[in-house]
């Protein structure tokens, strides 16, 4: 008996050439040295179309500079070099809570955002008073830049090219790609992690760490090196069917 198989082909961009960068997690200096060596490589490219560069989100907490990683965000949109994706990961989620929700600010300042509310000039309270919470709070809130907090209200959920679809945490398994939640495309972990699926595009992502080198399968690319242990960031690079991989130290 034969069996006939189908080949399919590489996934592939189309053409377009893309960057997508992990999780930065307040390594700016890193960020910095990432973003000079991509800018160099897309113009060393000559790409007939501008090139897109895509971050798959969590700008924020653990390290030391939050203010300066969205700073250089805002400044790789401001220069016209590449058209930005800037997509949400959950310490955004978790940030806009915050902002949103003051008697949020306990857990936030205690779990998640300590180093970034010191990148804004904010003392942290003690968590367990609750008083002093809301009063950095409010601090807070006026501290963050408007360019800063309206970053933080577009950030997107998604971008597909090609064969390829960005987001920060993964998809659900067995749910189409355009009727996902926002809480799996931010949130979720083992399910996708786990799954062999073809899931319609090769899904690049970051949100679980894979310690200091990318993580690549069949049906996805994990971009997120866990800067913040390893002192790598890791970008992708996509151009048509080639893929390689971009990488600077803290
Ligand atoms: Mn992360």
């Amino acid at each position: 008996m034969s069996e006939t198989r189908s080949i399919a082909p590489p996934p592939s961009t189309g053409g377009r050439l893309v960057y997508a960068v992990g999780d930065i997690h307040g390594y700016a200096a890193a960020l910095k040295a990432l973003l000079a060596d991509i800018a160099e490589d897309a113009e060393a490219s000559r790409p007939a179309e501008r090139p897109l560069l895509v971050f798959v989100g969590d700008y924020v907490d653990r390290g030391p500079d939050s203010r300066g990683a969205i700073d250089l965000v805002l400044e790789a949109e401001a220069s016209g070099l590449f058209e930005v994706a800037a997509l949400k990961g959950n310490h955004e989620d978790a940030l806009l809570r915050f902002l949103e929700e003051p008697a949020y600010a306990p857990s936030w300042i205690s779990n998640w955002g300590e180093t970034t509310m010191i990148s804004y000039g904010i003392v942290p309270p003690e968590p367990g008073d609750t008083a002093a919470c809301r009063q950095a709070q409010a601090r807070f809130a006026a501290a963050l830049p408007d360019a800063h907090r309206a970053f933080l209200g577009r950030l997107g959920l998604c971008k597909t090219v090609g064969d390829y679809l960005f987001v920060h945490a993964g998809v659900r398994p067995g749910v189409a790609l355009d009727a996902q939640t926002d809480r799996d495309l931010i949130w979720i972990r083992y399910d996708f992690l786990e799954c062999d699926d073809d899931f319609g595009k090769v899904v690049v992502h970051g949100h679980t760490p894979s310690a200091g080198r990318p993580e690549v399968k069949k049906n996805r690319i994990n971009v997120d090196t866990g800067v913040y242990f390893t002192g790598l960031l890791t970008a992708v690079r996509l151009e048509g069917e080639s893929r390689r991989f971009i990488q600077a130290a803290v």
